[in-house]
């Protein structure tokens, strides 16, 4: 049996020029190239030709240093926080580890602490991609198994959801100048966690983003998304039977720009279109759309 490597693992897997990373945090290569020689956040390799590549944790490093930079932190300062921020597998393992015993015990302050320190300290793409989907996966595998208790998947999606509310409430709005990229679940669809942690990105990079929720009737997408003229709008699915292709074609019969996103689409077929299936894909379609850098 072949199985389909996760879309995650590919993209993680990709390299970044200093052009293509320069470009996507709006900074210049020379800033970048002052920043390694200054305090070694530098990158991964070199390709053939001995140019630079970046790695998606490089990327997530520099990622932290330049909002630290916008928010005023002086760039030696910024670079020590983001040099003790780096997540290794170990490390990864161990906050995983504390976040599912929490979650076990439905130890509430706990798990808001730690989600806040795993947010704040290593940015929200490594601790989904890192630390909080692993954990909720294994959620998955115990209540597939019959092991699980209930309360303790509960709290723990409810306690990640809280936590990145808190984290994209940290950021000022972008000044509404900018379409809007529209983020709403199918009508019967509760696993917005996915769609959430792609709305706190887009906020952290000062995208203009709208999330409409989980279970969003068809009805309000709809009119939403008229009245907004979304440069993008993401129909999430994250099971089977939540997949609405009927709301994806009245969307697009109307002209909105629309994709599904989620492996609940895949066994819709051909009809939807490609499916958006990991979150680095999500970013590549979002900046087709909007003309903001997303390497
Ligand atoms: C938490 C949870 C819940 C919570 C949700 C609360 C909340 N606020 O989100 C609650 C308790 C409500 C719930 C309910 C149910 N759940 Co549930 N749930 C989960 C759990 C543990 C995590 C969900 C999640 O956020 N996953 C996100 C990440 C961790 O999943 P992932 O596989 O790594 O992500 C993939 C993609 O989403 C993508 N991806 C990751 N991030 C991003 C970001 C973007 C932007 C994009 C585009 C893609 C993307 O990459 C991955 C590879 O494909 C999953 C287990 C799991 N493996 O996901 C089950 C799971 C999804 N649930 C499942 C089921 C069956 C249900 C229920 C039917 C159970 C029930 N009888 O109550 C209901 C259905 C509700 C509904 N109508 O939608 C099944 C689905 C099986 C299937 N494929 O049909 C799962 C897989 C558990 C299992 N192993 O069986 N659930």
């Amino acid at each position: 049996m072949t199985t389909r490597p996760e879309p995650e693992v590919i993209d993680r897997a990709s390299w970044w020029t200093t052009g293509q990373v320069a470009t996507a945090l709006g900074v210049s290569p020379v800033l970048l190239r002052a920043w390694d020689g200054r305090y070694g956040l530098g990158p991964a390799r070199r390709g053939p030709g001995g140019q630079r590549l970046y790695g998606p944790r490089e990327l997530q490093r520099l990622r932290r240093m330049s909002a630290l930079v916008n928010q005023g932190v002086r760039a030696g300062t910024a670079a020590g926080l983001v040099l003790s921020e780096a997540v290794s597998p170990a490390q990864s393992r161990l906050l995983a580890d504390e976040i599912d015993q929490a979650a076990a015990a439905v130890d509430l302050p706990t798990l808001a602490g730690l989600l806040d320190d795993l947010l704040a300290g290593h940015g929200t793409i490594a601790a989904w991609v890192d630390v909080l989907a692993p954990v909720l996966r294994r959620q998955g595998e115990r209540w597939q198994a019959g092991e699980s208790a209930f309360a303790a998947e509960w709290a723990l999606a409810g306690a990640v959801s809280a936590a990145l509310e808190r984290q994209a409430g940290r950021v000022p709005l972008p000044p509404p100048r900018d379409r809007p990229v529209l983020l709403a679940c199918c009508a019967t669809e509760r696993h917005p966690l996915p769609l959430q942690v792609l709305f706190t990105v887009l906020r952290e990079a000062g995208i203009p983003v709208v999330f409409l929720g989980e279970m969003v009737a068809p009805g309000v997408v709809v009119r939403t998304a008229v009245r907004l003229d979304p440069a993008l709008v993401l129909l999430w699915s994250m099971t089977p039977y939540t997949a609405d292709a009927p709301l994806l074609a009245e969307l697009a019969r109307r002209d909105v720009p629309v994709r599904a996103a989620g492996p609940g689409w895949n066994s819709v077929g051909g009809r939807v279109g490609p499916v958006l299936d990991g979150l680095r894909g999500a970013l590549r379609a979002v900046s087709a759309h909007t003309g903001r850098a997303w390497p």
